[in-house]
């Protein structure tokens, strides 16, 4: 049994000790290899941060966290020299760290990150993060020391994309908390940002020729609040911003169910030609655009266009969920026509798993948010060269409830504690699919119940770590015994960074 925090643990019965925040088996998500030794090294006001000639983002954006709690002036400088915090680029190492792995080195003189590209780096500066004190998360001077204990770290992903999704539609966030959420998720080595732009309750991206979507239909949210959107060089300045921190947006609109703020936008899109009012309520499944409509896939054409200008990633997210309002033959039509469009755009087509019903194209990937894995469609689509992001609903949807007591969050998946929202293999998860279908995981945060940041905060942390280590951490590293104290150790960052974490009874919070 573990769970050992107290002073009357006794050895060989309770194993599991505390791990102290800052220690090499502290750092979530786990690495590939972590071998504490040899000399610490030390944070002073005379430490250099040393960047690779004209990769500066990376060097800034430490300096940025290590000042304010440390207060001393790091300098980022681009001349070589052995000693400091040193980001080091080796082009020769691409069989080593792949796009996103590193090696960092402590010791007495130095600490050295090591990678074949940026993205490894930032990912290797995330890990120098939590090898420093929790104090280092602090907004105002602390004392120190700010030390990092000797030895080696090498690290790379289990899976190329890890996800976070947040649902701005169905309540709407402003570009600061966005932007908060982002930071939020830095240190856990996520690279993909999905944002749910469209659904019935409103839509948040500014399309320039079909401009009433935004002045109208972002006019509300659940529960009749004043809603929102984004101007398009607001929606930029998001992307910019995730990029800073990693991550790679995705955007999402919804279709063709999902669709009701739309709808009530443009009459002409519906297939009587008026325009229901605007939604405001939290049932799903109920709305379509017309699918024998022309005017219906001039307006996709339009908004796929601009959303794909303004997106420099690969990714475009149809939604194709609970469209129940559209027949099984309309919904096949509506994704056979769609899926080309966005094609043409440049970009890969993401779709939630319902699309693998219909004829997912060649490139498609698609979104699981089911419960168990067995869908046939989804098996059969897998097996036949479709890739899969797992999202199951029982497992890393951060909007369900961690239990009976939670009063905020939804329960239809059942409620989804800290521990059953780790412990489950991506691997084995989709039944009679092979593991090379997975690309990765995602955790989707639904916000028909979530007003507030700290709202989001509270419903995703502390699962979005765990998700987090499932995409990135080795499966031989999978423990929850482990886990969980690595977990709380986290804790005391999370407080410092002022984020109202959810205090899961399984796991030992100091
Ligand atoms: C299902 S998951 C939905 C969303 C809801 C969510 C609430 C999915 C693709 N569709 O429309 O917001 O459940 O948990």
């Amino acid at each position: 049994v573990a769970g050992a925090l107290g002073a009357c643990a006794s050895p060989g019965e309770e194993t599991a000790a505390a791990v102290t925040p800052g220690a090499y088996d502290a750092v979530v998500p786990a690495p590939v290899s972590a071998e504490p030794g040899g000399a610490a090294y030390a944070i002073t006001a005379d430490t250099v941060i040393r960047v690779p000639a004209g990769e500066r983002a990376t060097g800034d954006y430490l300096a940025g966290l290590l000042r304010p709690s440390t207060g001393y002036p790091l300098p980022v400088t681009e001349g070589g020299g052995t000693d400091g915090i040193r980001l080091a680029l080796d082009g020769a190492a691409a069989g080593t760290f792949g796009d996103e792995g590193y090696r960092l080195e402590a010791g007495a003189g130095a600490v050295t990150i090591t990678a074949y590209r940026p993205a490894g780096l930032f990912y290797g500066v995330q890990t120098l993060r939590q090898l420093l004190p929790p104090a280092v998360e602090a907004r105002t001077v602390r004392p120190g020391p700010w030390t990092v204990a000797g030895g080696t770290i090498t690290d790379r992903p289990r899976y190329a994309y890890r996800g976070a999704m947040l649902d701005v539609a169905r309540h709407f966030f402003t570009v600061a908390e966005v932007k908060r959420y982002i930071d939020d998720l830095a240190p856990y080595k996520l690279n993909r940002l999905h944002l749910h732009l469209s659904d019935d309750q409103g839509w948040r991206i500014a399309i320039g020729s079909w401009p009433r979507l935004a002045e109208y239909g972002g006019t509300t949210e659940v529960g009749g609040g004043d809603g929102g959107s984004y101007t398009q060089a607001q929606y930029t300045e998001l992307v910019a911003y995730a990029a800073s921190r990693g991550l790679t947006v995705v955007p999402e609109i919804d279709m063709p169910g999902h669709t009701g703020a739309a709808l009530s936008s443009y009459a002409e899109l519906n297939c009587d030609g008026r325009a229901p009012r605007l939604y405001t309520g939290i049932r799903v499944g109920f709305t379509s655009l017309c699918i024998p409509l022309e005017r219906t896939y001039d307006f996709v054409d339009d908004v796929v266009r601009e959303i794909a200008a303004l997106t420099p990633g690969p990714y475009l997210h149809i939604g194709g969920d609970e469209a129940d309002a559209t027949s099984p033959a309309d919904y096949a039509a509506f994704m056979d026509r769609v899926q080309p469009v966005v094609a043409r755009y440049g970009k890969t087509v993401l779709a939630w798993h319902q699309i693998t019903g219909a004829h997912p194209a060649s490139g498609t990937i698609a979104q699981y948010w089911g419960r168990t894995g067995t869908e046939a469609d989804v098996v059969a689509a897998a097996n036949a060269g479709t890739k899969v992001i797992l999202s199951p609903a029982t497992r890393l949807y951060l909007d369900m409830q961690y239990d009976r007591r939670t009063k905020i969050g939804l329960h239809w998946a059942g409620y989804v504690s800290v521990e059953t929202s780790y412990d489950w293999d991506p691997a084995g998860f989709l039944q009679g699919a092979p593991e090379s279908a997975v690309a990765g995981v995602e955790a989707p945060l639904w916000t028909e119940t979530l007003e507030t940041l700290a709202d989001l905060e509270y419903m995703a942390f502390p699962r979005i770590a765990g998700a987090a280590e499932l995409g990135w951490s080795p499966a031989e590293t999978h423990d929850w015994d482990a886990y969980r104290l690595r977990l709380a150790a986290q804790g005391p960052r999370w407080t410092e960074q002022g984020i109202g974490y959810y205090r899961a009874p399984e796991v030992p919070w100091e």
